[in-house]
């Protein structure tokens, strides 16, 4: 039996190339957990949980991860057997409720040194690899609309991203509606658009708008309403015309899935394997979408190179209803922490081979950015941002 001998994590923080304005706020760094599993065989494996503006975008903050992990997680999966997954997350959510970021680092790690000490990909543990590239979005998010133009003419002259979200919600409707449209007139059918709301709407606000933003040619729409707001985001889904409704904050877990489906509320989950809390879960959501006719996108938290090859290898082994992938974290970060990141080829990305996750770490770049050692304090948001 292969064992789980040690698990660490640390944080980092990374800046970004700029600032990232979203409803909540606007961040100009990232904070990744990155978590490292040691097994008896000598294997060793990295996983990363990454969310967004502390605790802003859900309950989970990089401390709280980085506490959960050292302190509830790491000691009861010492001893434990490295090959059941599934009684390693069983035991995972008997020490501790909730924390799914948390979680699914550990089940990162552990599945990248797993799969390292079998010799194989991450994604044979899936059920083999369907897709090897998926076309690449660019979140258009700098809170400027001259900025945000000249970015997306960058990205389609370099042919590195032709499909762009545009995160809304923090200006009043009505100049989010002005925002997007100057965006769609500027690519002039170039690119296709879509919008992450980030919960920011109430229903009457979300169904007074989106038409609008339809109208100028956005054809997916992101999280427009609260987290709990099912019953507004089932109306849109049947209520709106000529674009899809796609769930992001609300759909986490495998009973979010079912719930989800059986009420129609959205037609595309976003995927995230953080949210879901894990590789595996992420694969158990994405069947139950499968079953359900709802169809997936590849999303991120802007992780580093380690979740996001983490990502794009349960995404390779899933089904062919899907909207796009953003897994572009490591772009929007001054700097990499693995010696191979993903490349992009004409607006696609290509998903990692070879053992594990497929990405060499350089340990020394994670000394360069750890928390301890820069003797940085947690990340606040600048809520000022939000207008
Ligand atoms: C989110 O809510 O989708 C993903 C891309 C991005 O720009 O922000 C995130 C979070
Ligand atoms: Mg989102």
């Amino acid at each position: 039996m292969i064992t789980i001998e040690r698990v660490k994590a640390r944080i980092l923080d990374i800046p970004t190339i700029r600032p990232h304005k979203l409803a909540f706020g606007s961040i100009n760094r990232q904070s990744p957990v990155i978590v490292q599993v040691w097994l008896s065989d000598g294997a060793t494996g990295f996983g990363e949980a990454a969310t967004i503006g502390g605790p802003s975008w859900n309950e989970e903050s990089p401390e709280s991860i980085y506490q959960i992990i050292n302190q509830h997680l790491a000691p009861c999966l010492i001893g434990q057997s490295a090959e059941r997954i599934s009684t390693v997350i069983d035991r995972m959510d008997i020490a501790c409720r909730g924390n799914l970021f948390a979680k699914s680092a550990v089940e990162m790690a552990l599945i990248d040194a797993l799969s390292r000490s079998m010799g194989v990909p991450a994604w044979q543990l899936f059920g083999g690899r369907r897709i090897e590239s998926m076309e690449l979005a660019w979140t258009l998010a700098s809170g400027d609309i001259s900025k945000d133009i000249d970015e997306a003419h960058r990205m389609l002259e370099a042919r590195r991203h032709r499909l762009f979200k545009i995160k809304i919600g923090a200006r009043s409707p009505g100049d989010d509606v002005a925002h997007v449209s100057a965006i769609a007139r500027a690519i002039d059918g170039h690119a296709r658009l879509t919008v992450d709301v980030n919960q920011a709407w109430d229903g009457n606000t979300a169904k007074r708008w989106l038409p609008e933003l339809i109208a100028s040619g956005v054809d997916l729409i992101e999280q427009p309403v609260a987290k709990w707001n099912i019953e507004a985001l089932t109306d849109l889904t049947a209520f709106l015309d000529g674009a899809l409704v796609m769930a992001d904050e609300t759909i986490c877990t495998i009973y979010d899935a079912m719930m989800l489906a059986r009420k129609k509320s959205c037609h595309v989950f976003s995927l995230k394997v953080a949210k879901h809390g894990g590789m595996l879960r992420t694969s158990q959501v994405a069947a139950i979408a499968e079953a359900a006719d709802i169809g997936w996108y590849a999303g991120t938290m802007l992780e580093t190179s380690i979740g996001s090859a983490a990502s794009a290898q349960v995404f390779s082994t899933l089904g062919s209803n899907h909207h796009g992938c953003e897994l572009f974290g490591p772009q929007l970060l001054v700097d990499d922490i693995v010696e191979n990141r993903m490349a992009i080829h004409e607006f696609k990305l290509i998903f990692p081979d070879g053992p594990g996750l497929g990405i060499t770490v350089n340990e020394g770049q994670l000394d360069r950015f750890d928390r301890s050692r820069q003797g940085l304090q947690s990340i606040h948001v600048d809520f000022a941002a939000r207008s």
